[in-house]
């Protein structure tokens, strides 16, 4: 991260006259750098020269080291760190590695062929090797000259075609084609009837079919620049009064962020974008940092589009496993995209060739002053108030995803919860009709009618978290606490009934698959070895956000590969290789090493090191708000300590010291 970049570059000039002030230390959870990304390059060379082999890189990421080591050298930071390893997928000769590379020694320690089914994330070149392939292609070219439009004003883009039993799973990137000539919103004009499915490992067009002309949706109404929209318009925003300056309120020290009570370390991944590791609060009775959180990110992003129709039925997209959240990643706009005080950084993530890709400002971290109240009360007599404004610390990532825009926010409370938030925003996909009013539909159009011959397309979207919650230490237990009616027995009460609560730990993997529904039970994980002076287990709990399932099918293949939805909260052993939850090779996979297959060995979960998968998942049925860019949809859920403290571990916060209020009127 640059901030790291910069920090060192700062230290080094100074050295010579602080020698007491050192850079930063390496974290053995940073992401890797520029230069490891090179190095990564030049080992991976030494094996397989590029002139004697055709070679790319899918994924190159830090492979992180194991948790007992990280764990130790934390508690001994002086000690040698463990060494820095990349794990990396190389497509070589049509072949699919996976080397890990010991960076410190300089060598490849392990290379293994992978021959199981499903292939990496696609990389950009792969991506516009299917375009170009579409752009050349006759046939294409005719159905274009049959529609009487103009070849320059196309602009494709690629996507995965997912797996329908076939025996065979070549590497296919299907290709859909929009039409610009008066709209800079390259996802609203879509060229319908017509199927492109490319080969990019034999380089060739697989399948083409104009199945139909459809008219074009107009230009007219697309756009969503300010300077192309009549002004003035909708409501006026001041601007936020700038921060006072030196209000950045946290402390960055090489990726490991300090505020208020919270520590936490922020990495980047090309293919799950933010990583929050090592969360702990600081627990002022103790005197000392209780651990929460050892690593969190979004392990999959499940995206299946509800139009079955020969056009449409592939779409249905796994953003992280397929294309890499990390790689969507933006440079945010300071003050629009995150609030004055924001601290920004930059990240870096391997091109196809392993060179360094940087990608300026991707994250922020911000206070946020949302208005709100962390806590308050009014004595009977009104005579003593006591109120607190809810003060919290923001990370931020933006993934434009093509047409959609995911802002993705980690949000740590002084109160020790933990909120993870999505907001969706961006341009749907969409379908051209023949049809401009609902009036002329007869037919099954499988998504909502937002502007003249366009249809978006109604989908869900499932996020599943990998959450390792480590509640002061490793060993956990999942508990599940039930909300049951009861009768009341005694007679000389007229109540009939009550709600009590009854906790039950789950043993085994099996005992942790929870759907949730109406009234479901407390999820917790607690440390089942630590106790409160009063006696209760030290826990947290997930308060979840959206709950919607699946809707498709359990036997349909887009499930079958998709079956970590299946459940909203999983939770299996900690292991280090279970990290993506639709497994290793997404694209094309056939569902045989996801979450829900891991699972089915059904390991003992109770006092071990557990991690927790919880998903959130909506249904998104398009409104014609939503054209023709969405305003941001948000959804979110929150981990809370429950019986992790021995009081309100805010009790004894001061009000904070209200300087200047430049636009209060009281
Ligand atoms: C790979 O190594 C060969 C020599 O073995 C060298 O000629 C070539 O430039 C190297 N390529 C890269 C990308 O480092
Ligand atoms: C096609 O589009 C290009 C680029 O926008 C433009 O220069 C050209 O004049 C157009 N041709 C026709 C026939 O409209
Ligand atoms: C760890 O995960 C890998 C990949 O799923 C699996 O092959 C291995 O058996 C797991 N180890 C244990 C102890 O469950
Ligand atoms: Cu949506």
């Amino acid at each position: 991260m640059a901030s790291t970049l910069k920090t060192i570059l700062f230290f080094s000039i100074f050295t010579v006259f602080f020698l007491s002030r050192v850079s930063p230390k390496p974290h053995p959870l940073d992401s890797l750098t520029p230069s490891e990304f090179l190095l990564v390059r030049a080992i991976v060379n030494q094996s397989y020269p590029t002139f004697t082999h055709k070679l790319s890189f899918q994924y190159v990421g830090l492979e992180e080291p194991d948790k007992q080591v990280v764990k130790s050298w934390l508690s001994e930071p002086s000690s040698q760190p463990p060494p820095r390893q990349a794990l990396v997928i190389l497509r070589l000769n049509q072949q699919t590695r996976e080397l890990i590379v010991d960076l410190s020694i300089r060598s490849v320690v392990s290379d293994k062929l992978y021959s199981g089914f499903g292939y990496s994330t696609v990389t950009t070149e792969d991506q516009e090797a299917a375009v170009d392939l579409a752009l050349k292609h006759g046939p294409f070219l005719a159905s274009i000259r049959r529609r009487g439009i103009n070849i320059s004003e196309i602009a494709c883009f690629s996507q995965t075609i997912g797996w329908y039993g076939q025996m065979k799973t070549n590497r296919q990137l299907q290709v859909k084609c929009y039409y610009l000539d008066g709209t800079v919103n390259s996802y609203l004009r879509p060229i319908g009837g017509i199927t492109i499915v490319a080969d990019i490992e034999q380089m060739k067009i697989s399948k083409y079919v104009d199945r139909a002309v459809i008219p074009l949706p107009k230009a007219e109404g697309t756009d969503y620049r300010a300077s192309m929209i009549t002004l003035p318009f909708g409501p006026h925003f001041n601007a936020a009064p700038p921060k006072p300056p030196g209000q950045t309120g946290f402390k960055l020290d090489g990726n490991v962020v300090s505020w208020a009570n919270w520590k936490f370390h922020l990495a980047f991944d090309a293919r799950v974008g933010p990583v929050i590791s090592l969360a702990s609060i600081y627990d002022a009775e103790k005197k000392t940092y209780r651990q929460v959180m050892y690593r969190s990110y979004i392990s999959e992003l499940f995206v299946p589009y509800q139009d079955p129709t020969e056009g449409w039925y592939r779409t249905t997209i796994f953003d992280s496993g397929e294309y890499g959240l990390g790689n969507y990643v933006v440079p945010l706009e300071p003050l629009n995209d995150c609030p004055s005080g924001a601290v920004f950084v930059d990240v870096y993530y391997a091109a196809s060739d392993s060179k360094p890709v940087q990608v300026p400002d991707a994250m922020c971290i911000f206070e946020r002053h949302s208005g709100d109240v962390m806590w308050r009360h009014s004595d009977v007599k009104r005579e003593i108030t006591e109120t607190r404004p809810d003060i919290s610390i923001v990370v931020r990532m933006v993934a434009t995803a093509g047409n959609y825009d995911y802002i993705l926010d980690w949000e740590f409370k002084p109160s020790g919860s933990i909120k993870f938030l999505i907001g969706l925003t961006g341009v749907l996909q969409v379908k051209a009709v023949p049809y401009t009013n609902t009036d002329q539909i007869e037919e099954e159009v499988y998504g909502t009618l937002v502007a003249g011959n366009t249809i978006g397309v109604s989908h869900d979207h499932f996020l599943t978290y990998h959450l390792d919650l480590d509640i002061d230490g490793d060993a956990n237990s999942f508990v599940k606490t039930h909300l049951i009616r009861k009768r009341v027995k005694d007679e000389n009460i007229p109540r009939k009934s009550y709600w009590n609560v009854e906790h039950e730990i789950a043993k085994t993997e099996s005992d942790a698959k929870i759907q949730i529904g109406l009234n479901p039970p407390e999820l917790l994980v607690v440390n089942p070895n630590k106790e409160t002076k009063f006696g209760n287990n030290v826990g947290y709990r997930l308060v979840p956000g959206s709950t919607a399932r699946p809707l498709l099918a359990i036997d349909d293949f887009p499930q079958i590969r998709a079956a970590f939805t299946n459940n909203n909260v999983w939770v299996t052993p900690y292991n280090k290789s279970e990290k993506w939850a639709g497994g290793r090779f997404v694209d094309r996979s056939r569902g045989d090493d996801t979450l829900a297959v891991w699972t089915k060995k059904n390991r003992r979960i109770k006092n071990k090191d557990i991690v927790m998968w919880y998903t959130v998942g909506f249904h998104h049925v398009p409104c014609q708000e939503d054209f023709p860019v969405m305003p941001t949809l948000s959804v979110g859920f929150e981990l809370k300590p429950t019986n992790f403290f021995e009081y309100n571990p805010v009790l004894k916060t001061v009000p904070p010291q209200h300087l200047s209020w430049p636009n209060c009127t009281k």
